[in-house]
């Protein structure tokens, strides 16, 4: 049913493989077995038990000693509704560097004080300094560039209640948290600390709170009590305009989208958007 309780029309698909709804899908795995033409059976068995036909094992390599990588062909007569997919996105203004750094000037008359770091034991840097660090990203400035943010990059293998701590002494708007490692979970299991402990020093409620890494989604960061997820390609204007809409929007000013005042175009933000109904709803707004 679509928002305004109109049953939408079912589009049914199927993967792709030679012609258009053949079912054809890859998949690859590892078996704790050496490779070996019982290994490549177990394999084929793998496949045809997860409800795969027409099943091809089309390549088997050694990986580690006593393990087996397999790339397995198949053939599924699944389908899913693409038309019952909802996913919280949201659509609103996007910026360019000038541009965003004039209005912040006019509508909050302050600098916004973002503070980042990847957390835990994760010793990956490269994603938060994509966002935070002067260079930027994918020709795209990063927030230390911005002269109406001040941008505090903590690194990386910074302990929860570090980048809390830090937060608090810098009054920052927003703290963002990159989380690369995702290892038996440790990207939720740290994001989640993070909250809890930003919950017990009473700055949940005044923070923004930003996840991002190669496995993090909108959705997921939802999940954790976190306001927006950026996953893989986000560029730092992502996130600057990101932080600017939801300061208007907690400040009860947020515009409709609508062609900006300079004439530059609406832009989607993948992955930033309000809160899908009942999730964490103290902190959720109208969509931007
Ligand atoms: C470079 C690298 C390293 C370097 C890191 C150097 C550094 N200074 O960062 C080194 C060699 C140190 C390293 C170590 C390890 N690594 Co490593 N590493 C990689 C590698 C090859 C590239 C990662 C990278 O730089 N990506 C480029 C950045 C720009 O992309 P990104 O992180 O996705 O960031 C973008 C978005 O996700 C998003 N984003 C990210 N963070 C944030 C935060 C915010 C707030 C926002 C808004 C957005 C955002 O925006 C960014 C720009 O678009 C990946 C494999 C791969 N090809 O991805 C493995 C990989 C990440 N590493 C992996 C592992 C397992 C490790 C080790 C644990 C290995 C080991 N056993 O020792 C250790 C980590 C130890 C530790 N304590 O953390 C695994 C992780 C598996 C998993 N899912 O858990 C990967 C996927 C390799 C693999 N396939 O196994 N690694």
């Amino acid at each position: 049913m679509s928002s305004a309780g109109v049953a939408k029309e079912k589009l049914l698909i199927r993967p792709y493989g030679d012609r258009k709804d053949d079912g054809v899908l890859q998949i690859s795995f590892v078996l704790p077995v050496p490779a070996s033409e019982k290994a490549k059976e177990a394999a084929a068995l793998m496949a045809k038990q997860l409800g795969l036909s027409h099943v091809l094992v089309s390549a088997m390599e050694p990986c580690g000693e006593g393990y087996s990588f397999f790339v397995v062909y198949g053939r599924t007569n699944l389908q899913v509704d693409f038309n019952s997919i909802e996913v919280p996105v949201v659509t609103h203004r996007k910026h360019p560097f000038d541009e965003l750094n004039e209005v912040v000037k006019r509508d909050l008359g302050r600098r916004i004080v973002v503070v980042g770091a990847c957390i835990g034991t994760d010793s990956h840097t490269t994603g938060i300094d994509a966002i935070m660090n002067m260079k930027g990203f994918s020709g795209d400035y990063g927030l230390e560039r911005y002269p109406q943010f001040r941008a505090i990059n903590l690194g990386s293998q910074v302990e929860p209640a570090a980048l809390v701590a830090r937060a608090k002494a810098e009054k920052a708007d927003a703290i963002l948290v990159s989380k690369v490692v995702t290892q038996r979970d440790v990207h939720k299991e740290d994001a989640r600390a993070l909250i809890e402990i930003a919950k017990q020093e009473k700055i949940f409620e005044t923070t923004i709170f930003i996840f991002g890494g190669p496995r993090v989604d909108h959705k997921t960061a939802l999940e954790l009590g976190f306001d927006a997820g950026f996953g893989p390609g986000t560029k730092p204007s992502d996130v600057a305009n990101y932080v600017y809409y939801r300061m208007l929007e907690r400040s009860g000013r947020a515009p409709e989208p609508q062609p900006t005042a300079h004439g530059t175009q609406e832009a989607t933000i993948e992955g930033a958007s309000a809160s899908p109904s009942g999730a964490h709803p103290e902190k959720i707004g109208e969509t931007l």
